[in-house]
């Protein structure tokens, strides 16, 4: 019998449940799921919703609702209608979770530790009209690689490339629409990815035996064209608070939290039955489990990339894909 540790994508919670998630990712992991039951490995799916970022932010704002409890609501409509096609998750969490805030502090007081961690000061958008910062997706421009005209501030949805918002051609705000933009400074942290460049090199090639081609391609395609520093913190309300003097009103972005929320989760299901359930039997030195993720192809850099270099740079033994 093998421990296999099964994780399945985690839904965006705003708005309700689509059926291209749906397809693309919850039944293919779900069907996994079973097929390794019944080959009777022991198995642990995990799944739930991603709850920090603008999105939230501004699907509450929309609704007139206090944020937590527009995530709780949403968290429960996915939660219902995965039940009804009958889902196997042996968990379906919340990355808003204490435990996720605890693992994500943990995580992050090991790279600062480490020296992974670099302040700087950056030129973000800040919309007059909205009067407010525009971090991620809420700035829509052109994306200046490929041209595509609705490329959002964190990603181009058309060439898959990472962007910052400042990087698009055209900006305009998501939320209004308004092109009244200004650029401001504010002062963010930054995970050193160039410092964990060669080690996660190493290790991804260790992959290409076990990884779908498109995914070992876009980790390859990523690898060859250098890391660059990634800014971990925005100018949000919602999200975990920045442990860290001088950075107060800051919160972790939600790509940082969102990959540590498949562990937060597993402690959410521990902590429910913690006599006879341990998360760090599936995440920390666990040489016995053997770890699958789904997702999609859009997400992929951010599975192969930076969060097993923020794992990498904690010097901890963590589960890698
Ligand atoms: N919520 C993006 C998506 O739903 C994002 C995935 C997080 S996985 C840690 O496509
Ligand atoms: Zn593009």
């Amino acid at each position: 019998m093998s421990k296999i540790l099964i994780t399945s994508a985690l839904p965006y919670v705003n708005g309700v449940p689509h059926l291209g998630h749906m397809v693309g990712c919850l039944l293919p992991s779900d069907v996994y799921a079973r097929f390794n039951r019944m080959l009777g490995n022991e198995v642990l799916y995990i799944c739930g919703t991603d709850e920090h970022g603008t999105p939230s932010e501004v699907g509450a704002a929309k609704e007139g609702m206090d944020i937590g409890e527009y995530c709780t609501k949403y968290h429960n409509r996915h939660k219902e209608a995965y039940d009804a096609f009958n889902l196997s998750f042996d968990y379906f969490g919340r990355t808003s979770s204490l435990q996720n805030e605890e693992i994500t502090y943990h995580i992050f007081e090991q790279l600062d530790k480490n020296g992974y961690i670099e302040e700087k000061s950056i030129k973000q958008i800040f919309s007059v009209d909205d009067n407010r910062f525009l971090p991620d997706r809420y700035v829509t421009g052109t994306c200046p690689h490929c041209g595509y005209d609705k490329a959002r501030g964190d990603q181009c949805e058309n060439c898959t490339k990472v962007l910052e918002p400042t990087e698009l051609i055209n900006p305009r705000s998501t939320i209004s629409g308004s092109t009244n933009l200004e650029v401001r400074e504010t002062k963010h942290l930054f995970l050193k990815l160039p410092l964990l460049e060669k080690r996660l090199a190493e290790w991804v090639k260790t992959k290409e035996p076990f990884w779908p081609d498109v995914a070992y391609s876009i980790a390859q395609k990523w690898l060859k064209e250098g890391l660059q520093e990634r800014c971990i913190t925005r100018d949000l309300k919602w999200g975990f608070s920045v442990p860290k003097p001088g950075f107060e009103g800051k919160v972790f972005y939600v790509w940082f939290d969102a990959p540590i929320g498949y562990i937060g989760i597993t402690k959410q299901w521990a902590d429910e039955k913690p006599a006879e359930r341990d998360w760090k039997s599936w995440w920390l030195g666990a040489k016995d489990v053997r770890y699958i993720e789904f997702m999609g192809k859009d997400n992929v850099p951010f599975h192969s990339i930076s969060f097993p270099a923020t794992l990498l740079g904690t010097g901890e033994d963590w589960t890698f894909v």
